[in-house]
């Protein structure tokens, strides 16, 4: 690995080298100690970043799965074309009365004039046009980078139109794209607004037992329907998920939940801290990426619950489950095994889906995240050491308090202390760096070039990243999945989600075509020959 390192390094300038060589680490075994990575930080301009923007995290990633608020992108139309539904999250409005508005595209279009003229009386009109065509409870208006550069006071127009139309909640999302450094800002910017002008509108206690939220669940491909089929035969209620599958009304009802689950922490771990602040609600990490993991994460919530009926229930699910799924990966595993995979993923899958590949028997040679932090990396007890640079301190820290009147502690400090004592961890995740095998390399914000550098040196079975380097991977003549919108496939998750991520990554790492991707200069040299006039 450090010779690949160097390799990778050779090709930039000293001033950027040093800089990608903080971003590049080999995972050596250091005395209990996690190796320090450089993670969040600008991309070097000129580098072909793997990232998105803040407004892709805010309107695409968080707010984009909602299906009864109208999203109202306000800026030019690319925007919010491409943020329309390429993720493949999935809705299910079959219910009564339920409204899917994630089919519709709306934007204010913004041209030239609007930029130079201003947008917010365009804006406010779009509202009102939204407003007059669906009647929604809830209409979000997302900044683009003109927005903020001309100007335009969304949240003035926002809280005019609220007032005008009664009832209706309109409230705006300041993530213009530039304003963080990826993705990441845009998270934290959705679960500022939607904790602010949302979460707690709704006091009312719904049906079930052993409530929970799934928070940072977003259903790609399905993948939120398979864990709710697994919650639903568990007697597990799920009040919202945070935003797969969501609606209006689950954001609203978040607050009367008894625990939260926290799937990708990267996305929405501030929503975690700020009901446990205000309501008193606890959290705990959970990954139903994986068979195995799928059925450890449902212990954790049988154990918090402690409650002998749900343990036997959860214990019954997971005897039912888990051991065909597991003889599934055994079948699979005398084609899989031994193979290597590189995965580059947003902020949470480059680590959770380790889970499947080591069901099959596959090594992760080298894995690192678009945008994630040095906790998501590192683990969280790094936290209180990060500091807090220019481009964080950009971003807005809201002061949440307890509740004067709803703060109910759903455990006390005692139970709390005795539940963390038989090991049930709060507040809690491991990075991916200490679960990784000694000598991988991880790599954060990796780019188009080292992406092609690394599959040369290090020829993968299969590399795993997003829409942009699907094909150049795939010229390259190594199998490529999106671990992002899962090209055509899913779901992955759960019980059901792994068998089918098993016959995936068989057919894959298993498929000839590859080999037959030689072109004919390169089968025969003498076709390479130049071609001389007489
Ligand atoms: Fe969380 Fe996600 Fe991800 Fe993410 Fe994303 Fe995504 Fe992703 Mo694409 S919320 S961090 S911002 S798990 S959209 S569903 S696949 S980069 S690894
Ligand atoms: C985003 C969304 C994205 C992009 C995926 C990709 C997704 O970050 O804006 O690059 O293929 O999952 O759809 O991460």
């Amino acid at each position: 690995p450090a010779v690949i390192k160097e390799k990778i390094l050779q090709k930039y300038p000293p001033k950027v080298a040093r800089k990608r060589a903080k971003q590049i680490l080999i995972n050596e075994a250091l005395e209990n100690e996690t190796p320090e990575i450089t993670a969040n930080v600008r991309t070097i301009p000129g580098i072909i970043t793997m990232r998105g923007c803040t407004y892709a995290g805010c309107k695409g990633v968080i707010m984009g799965p909602t299906r009864d608020i109208v999203n109202i992108t306000h800026g030019p139309i690319g925007c919010g074309f491409y943020s329309w539904l390429t993720r493949r999250n999935q809705t299910d409005a079959s219910a009564d009365g339920a409204e899917n508005y994630m089919t519709y595209c709306f934007s204010t279009d913004m041209q030239d004039k609007d930029i130079i003229f201003g947008g917010e009386k365009k804006l406010e009109a779009a509202i009102q046009e939204a407003y007059d065509l669906f009647h929604p409870k809830g209409i979000c208006i997302f900044a683009t980078c003109p927005v903020g550069l001309i100007g335009d006071d969304i949240h003035a127009v926002a809280a005019k139109m609220k007032e005008r139309l009664g009832d209706c909640n309109v409230f705006a999302f300041s993530c213009e794209g530039y304003k963080g450094v990826s993705q990441s800002a845009g998270h934290h910017i959705a679960n500022n607004q939607v904790f602010r002008h949302l979460v707690g509108l709704n006091d009312e206690q719904k049906p079930g037992e052993y409530k929970i939220n799934l928070l940072g669940e977003y259903n790609i491909g399905g993948d939120g329907f398979e864990i709710d089929r697994i919650f639903k035969k568990c007697g597990i209620t799920n009040i919202a998920t945070f935003s797969g599958n969501s609606s209006y009304d689950q954001f609203a009802s978040a607050h009367t939940a008894d625990l939260n689950a926290v799937m990708c922490h990267r996305s929405i771990n501030y929503v975690a801290d700020m009901l446990e602040v205000k309501y008193g609600v606890p959290w705990v990490k959970v990954n139903f990426i994986g068979a195995q993991s799928t059925a450890k994460s449902l212990r954790k919530i049988a154990r918090y619950f402690d409650d002998p009926v749900l343990t036997e229930r959860v214990e019954a699910v997971i005897a039912e489950e888990l051991p065909p799924v597991m003889e599934e990966a055994a079948k699979v595993r005398p084609r899989t095994e031994g193979k290597t995979a590189m995965l580059f993923v947003g902020g949470s899958r480059a680590h959770h889906y380790q889970e499947l590949f080591k069901e099959l028997g596959m090594k992760t040679v080298s894995a690192g995240y678009e945008f994630a932090h040095r906790d998501d990396y590192e683990g969280r007890h790094v936290l209180p050491g990060l500091k807090v640079d220019a481009d964080s301190r950009n971003i807005e820290e809201i002061e949440v308090n307890p509740d004067e009147t709803r703060f109910n502690p759903r455990k006390s400090e005692e139970e709390l202390a005795a539940l963390e004592e038989s090991g049930l961890a709060f507040k809690e995740y491991d990075g991916m760096i200490p679960d990784m095998e000694k000598g991988t390399m991880v790599i954060d914000d990796l780019n188009q070039y080292e992406a092609e550098k690394m599959v040369e040196l290090l020829k993968p079975d299969i590399f795993c990243a997003g829409i942009k380097e699907k094909f150049s991977i795939q010229k390259l003549g190594i199998p490529m999945k999106q671990l992002h919108s899962y090209d055509s496939g899913g779901p992955y998750a759960g019980f059901k989600g792994a068998v089918n991520f098993y016959h995936e990554i068989d057919r894959l790492v298993n498929s000839k075509v590859w080999g037959y991707l030689k072109a004919p200069w390169q089968e025969n040299p003498e076709l390479s020959a130049t071609y001389v006039w007489e």
